[in-house]
């Protein structure tokens, strides 16, 4: 493989200094942009960044040998990380979404049998052949969108034999597809039709039965929890996520998003990698959070979607939680796949500002899914997993918003996405 160097990039936006932990507080703004900046990769790997004369100068005699891209007048950052999302199921939700907007809330839709019960339906009915194909769809148009690693829940099964299925759909995406898959287990997502009559003996299912075999499987890395008020109570939650730990599933959870429920305080209890949504987090969950380092995933597209406030950035930020941002991807809450769109959301509705919502989309959005050592910056020694946004500086990439700037992808050092189209399908190949 022929070493490849990326040239001169007007801003070569590297997140260096992230690698060991999070960004906190005001680490979240430095950037460590390189203006000129050049990236030397061989073999899929980062093995130099830095200004353009400095790296000419290092590799003289080695230019003849390389792949040259040149990047004069374009931003290059690390490929965006999206560290929560919903990406295998079947079907769409459309007509919810029209009740929606006549004003029916999204939790009145699900107790009347509509929300996730739909998307299990349609995910149950369908086989593993077409879940793949239709995740795939979105997986493409995630890597359009300058996406190289995304975390995938299940939680559209709600029995082992469908949860399995989703997982084997995901695991047969991360081998295929350019883009990193990282599993989670989302048995708990919402109790089934056939066990509404004792949803106790579904939380034993989950707990007896589903976490054994998906570890034994090795079909997830986490173990996430939806902790909502007519969904699963903190006890319940608790209960999954220690029986996940003790199957080496890592815990995340599905937080405060509607009401104030103890989720961020649980998060911290049970030692869990990130708490998500965080709408309605008490300031004492947040200071847990804080002191015990557990990533806040916020997902202001949700917000945006569903016609709410967006989480409070700031006061978690200011806090000393460390912040990630994730789209959400899913059919009833979110249904879209623009982690640059969600960026330019946290800055208008979160007051985040364009360097922290960088940061949030991709270092730690990388330590959100236990990958901050491997990818999410761009330093010597990591995956070289990277953007090129047809715009001159980072900012810009939020601040004309809604529009897709992405010109080339490159994961693991081979152009997977140029002149806006896929082009290598194939891991590896
Ligand atoms: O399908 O509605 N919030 N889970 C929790 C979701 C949204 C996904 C869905
Ligand atoms: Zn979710």
């Amino acid at each position: 493989m022929r070493p490849l160097f990326i040239r001169r990039a007007r801003q070569l936006v590297t997140l260096a200094g992230g690698s060991a932990a999070p960004l906190v507080k005001e680490k979240m703004s430095d950037l460590h942009i390189i203006e000129n900046g050049s990236v030397w990769i061989e073999n899929g790997t980062i093995t130099a960044v830095g200004s353009d004369d400095e790296l000419a100068r290092r590799f003289a005699d080695r230019l003849d040998e390389a792949d040259v891209i040149d990047a004069r007048g374009k931003t290059v950052t690390p490929g965006l990380i999206d560290p929560h999302t919903h990406l295998v199921y079947a079907g769409s939700r459309e007509r919810e979404w029209t009740m929606r907007l006549d004003g029916a809330a999204y939790m009145e839709i699900m107790n009347a049998g509509g929300g996730i019960h739909a998307t299990t339906k349609a995910t149950r009915e369908a086989s593993e052949e077409t879940l793949y194909e239709e995740s795939k769809q979105r997986l493409d148009q995630f890597l359009l969108h300058g996406v190289t690693t995304v975390e995938a829940k299940s939680g559209y099964g709600l029995s082992l034999e469908h949860e399995i299925k989703q997982l084997e759909a995901a695991k047969r995406l991360h081998d295929t597809h350019p883009v990193d898959v990282v599993s989670t287990f989302l048995g708990a997502h919402a109790v089934p039709p056939e066990w509404k009559h004792d949803p106790d003996e579904y939380v034993r299912l989950i707990i007896n039965e589903m976490i054994p075999e998906v570890s034994r499987r090795g079909l997830a890395e986490f173990n996430d929890v939806f902790c909502e008020r007519g969904v699963f109570t903190p006890d319940e939650a608790r209960r999954i996520l220690e029986a996940g730990n003790e199957y080496g599933l890592t815990p995340k959870i599905h937080a405060d998003e509607i009401e104030p429920y103890g989720g961020a305080e649980l998060a911290a209890e049970v030692g869990a990698i990130s708490a998500d949504h965080l709408l309605r987090a008490s300031d004492e969950g947040v200071r847990r959070m804080a002191e015990r380092g557990v990533i806040g995933v916020l997902l202001p597209g949700t917000a945006f979607f569903l016609m709410t406030k967006a989480a409070d950035a700031r006061r978690l930020i200011d806090a000393g939680v460390p912040v990630a941002l994730a789209t959400d991807c899913n059919p009833g809450s979110s249904p879209t796949v623009s982690l640059p769109l969600v960026m330019s959301l946290a800055c208008l509705h979160m007051r985040m500002t364009p360097a922290e919502a960088m940061a949030a989309a991709t270092i730690n959005a990388a330590h959100a899914i236990g990958r901050g050592h491997l990818v999410g910056s761009l330093e010597p020694g990591k995956k070289a997993d990277l953007v090129m946004f047809n715009v001159p500086n980072y900012v810009q990439i939020m601040y004309y918003y809604g529009v897709n700037h992405v010109e080339m992808v490159i994961k693991g050092g081979e152009v997977v996405v140029k002149d806006g189209k896929v082009r290598n399908e194939t891991k590896g190949a």
